[in-house]
């Protein structure tokens, strides 16, 4: 596995933003996409952390949808885990990513009785009755890239702080075009939990004074749907000719975007940033489409995870605010406040280290 790099750009981003205090914004949206779980989820049992992690735990991924590159390279990280510990790790999902076309796969994961579902939640509450009932027959809920509501899950596993990203999108946008001109965001779903908390950091960072000649004028939504994303791309710039750039923080989004721009007379002159993989992008970065993105390693999200759910399973973690567990090659874990495990920092792709990475 190749190693995750920074740049010193995002180093540099990261130490800003972590000095940046919240706005109003900030608490509203901590409590979206990372609620702290029901007291009776965390206490319902005393943590053993010497217990030994069962064998043969059954593991089920069920991701936003399963069409999608990104859900494939995190759910494969996670199956791969479950390999590692003697459990059976499994993907099942919508190809679509509506607020309520997980529920029925949820069902049916209580029928089969898995020991755990790892879900990236299409909406935050739509899930939540089903998942309840998971949780009453004792099966263990993490969610894992999009946050569920509180009480739908045991523990969240978060790819990196939602405020860093929000922040050094806006930041990665606004170097990129002189902080000035209009600007759209291009996002997946209108639920999402993930999307719609880091836009509502970019909306804060956007209100420093630095963006003062920086205008957003609209957020779209692809839906996280190939075409729909295109066809969403074309519509800002037929309704915004003057744009300066497009924050996508959708790997389907800014996938789709770049495909569009790099064919038009608007490709290097609008800017476009946001969250995609490197495999994805690669050309888009060679041909001039794309100056920088970010993203976490998907695979290590997956992994984390699953150890995570493992953890839960066997009794090692409740998801109480200190616990610890051993996450196999990525090492040590902490829960932290309100059940969230961070994953860690992203990494800035641009053209100096795009091929460095293969994911
Ligand atoms: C898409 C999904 C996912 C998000 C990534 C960045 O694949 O919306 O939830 O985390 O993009």
């Amino acid at each position: 596995m190749m190693k995750m790099r920074h740049t010193a750009l995002l180093a540099g981003l990261v130490l800003m933003t972590a000095a940046c205090g919240g706005g109003t914004t900030r608490s509203d949206v901590q409590q979206q996409q990372s609620s702290a779980p029901a007291a009776t989820a965390a206490s319902s049992a005393a943590a053993n952390p010497n217990a030994p992690l069962k064998q043969g735990l059954k593991i089920a991924f069920l991701p936003k949808q399963v069409n999608n590159p990104y859900f494939t390279i995190a759910d494969n990280g996670g199956i791969e885990a479950a390999k590692e510990f003697g459990g059976e790790g499994k993907e099942v999902g919508p190809s679509d990513a509506n607020a309520s076309s997980q529920v029925s796969y949820i069902n049916t994961l209580i029928q089969q009785k898995q020991d755990a579902i790892v879900i990236s939640a299409n909406d935050p509450n739509a899930v939540v009755p089903a998942l309840k009932q998971a949780r009453a027959a004792g099966i263990k809920v993490v969610s894992y890239d999009s946050d569920t509501a509180p009480d739908g899950r045991d523990i969240f596993v978060n790819q990196a702080s939602a405020e860093d990203l929000g922040r050094t999108e806006v930041q990665l946008l606004a170097e990129q075009i002189g902080h000035k001109g209009k600007i759209a965001i291009l996002s997946a779903t209108p639920n999402a939990t993930n999307q719609n908390t880091w836009i509502e950091f970019m909306k804060d960072e956007l209100k420093k004074p630095e963006y003062k000649d920086m205008e957003l004028v609209k957020v779209a939504y692809g839906n996280d749907d190939d075409q729909k994303s295109f066809t969403e791309t074309q519509g800002l710039l037929r309704s915004y000719p003057d744009l300066a750039g497009i924050i996508s923080p959708t790997t389907v989004g800014i996938a789709a975007a770049a495909r569009y721009l790099s064919d038009s007379p608007y490709k290097g002159k609008v800017k476009l940033t946001g969250l995609g993989t490197p495999n994805q992008l690669r050309k888009f970065v060679k041909d001039g489409t794309i100056d920088a993105f970010e993203l976490w390693n998907p695979a290590d999200l997956g992994y984390l995870s699953a150890y995570a759910a493992a953890a839960l399973a066997s009794g090692q973690i409740t998801g109480a605010e200190g616990e610890k567990f051993k996450a196999g090659k990525l090492g040590e874990y902490t829960v932290g406040a309100k059940g969230e495990v961070l994953l860690g920092k992203p990494t800035v792709f641009n053209k100096d280290n795009i091929d460095d990475f293969d994911f």
